[in-house]
């Protein structure tokens, strides 16, 4: 299997995530993908690459240019409202719910901050861009592999991807890889493109991003909404809209779900996407169902990955796997590369 690594993934690293009340460390650390690289490598997954630059115009094909201006250019304003900003991560303070205005681009970065983001728990760092920017760079470059033919192959990059919409970021996510991906795929040619995302967390940003379109349907099993993050998205009636009714699945579980229940669901998942005649898959790569998960709720162990990976590769479609949220550092590596090995075994 083809692996795209973000080789500027560390470039992103915060140091503090807003928690109840206290900065707390971050759960989204540079180890994550490193203990994912090293059980490629000791496992010989396959041939470890890096991408490409992509051009802007990819990315404008899910994220608002005003939005990516902003990216580009947060760190430089957050450090030039205070020089000692350099020594702390930028997080926002204010945010424009419901009777406030969007359309309004302030000239305050603070208060851009806020216009673009929907939580409090995503610092943006020095290197936050450069290693989105990178990590997308590598969704761009793993989808197009599929377009030449390749059956499957794994972005392995971080920050993730899910949780960021077309003109926000929250949940430790910038720029939405997994839908950048599926863009790369209609873009290349293929009319009909899922994306499963199998995170603990609902993928809210993915979700609104295809919400209204007949062309990518997105299907999630997750942590139900009423108690997990991100909790404003993600409930069962959620169906799509417009030309895109009928193209959105949510399938919430309670917390404490283990692995039967779990499978099953997945596998309404799949049915739902051979139904609709998909031509490729992208699936958006959670390994935080993991019984260790420290900031998630279900019980899965370790060899269940293999049969994750197995019932991907049943499904028969050339498959883009793309590393999202597991925060059990130690262990996400030996389960992240479960799925993809029980994936290569059962589809060669
Ligand atoms: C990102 B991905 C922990 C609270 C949860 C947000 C979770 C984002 C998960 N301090 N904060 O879906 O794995
Ligand atoms: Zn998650």
């Amino acid at each position: 299997m083809l692996v795209f690594h973000n080789d500027r993934h560390a470039l992103h690293h915060g140091r503090h995530e807003m928690f109840r009340g206290q900065l707390v460390p971050c759960f989204e650390v540079p180890a994550r993908a490193d203990y994912v690289l090293q059980e490629v490598r000791s496992r010989g997954l396959g041939p470890v690459q890096g991408a490409p630059d992509a051009p802007l115009e990819v990315f404008e094909r899910i994220h608002a240019p005003r939005y990516l201006q902003f990216l580009s250019t947060a760190w430089q304003e957050w450090v030039a409202l205070d020089p000692s900003n350099a020594e702390r991560d930028a997080l926002p303070s204010y945010w424009p719910i419901r009777t406030f205005r969007s359309d309004v681009l302030p000239a305050s970065f603070p208060a851009r901050m806020g216009l673009f983001s929907y939580d409090a728990g995503s610092p943006i760092t020095a290197g936050t861009w450069e290693a989105a920017r990178q990590g997308a760079s590598c969704a761009v470059a793993g989808a197009r592999s599929l377009l030449q033919g390749e059956r499957c192959a794994f972005v392995l990059t971080r920050p993730p991807g899910h949780h960021a919409g077309h003109d926000f970021f929250g949940g430790y996510c910038f720029l939405n890889n997994g839908a950048i991906a599926a863009q790369v795929l209609r873009d290349g040619g293929l009319q009909r493109v899922a994306v499963l995302d199998i995170d603990y967390h609902h993928g809210n940003g993915t979700q609104a991003i295809f919400y209204e379109r007949a062309d990518v349907f997105f299907a999630s099993v997750h942590g139900d909404p009423h108690t997990e993050y991100p909790y404003y998205l993600g409930y069962a009636d959620e169906r799509g809209a417009g030309a895109g009714l009928g193209c959105n699945l949510n399938l919430p579980l309670p917390r404490g779900t283990g692995f039967d229940r779990w499978r099953q669901a997945m596998a309404d998942a799949l049915q739902a996407i051979a139904a609709w005649r998909a031509e490729a898959l992208v699936v958006s790569l959670g390994l935080d169902t993991f019984a260790g998960d420290p900031i998630a709720g279900f019980t899965l162990a370790g060899d269940d990955y293999l049969r994750i990976g197995e019932d991907l590769a049943a499904a028969g479609l050339p498959t883009l796997f793309v590393f999202e949220g597991g925060y059990a550092v130690a262990e996400v590596g030996v389960n992240a590369v479960n799925v993809l090995e029980g994936f290569a075994q059962r589809a060669r």
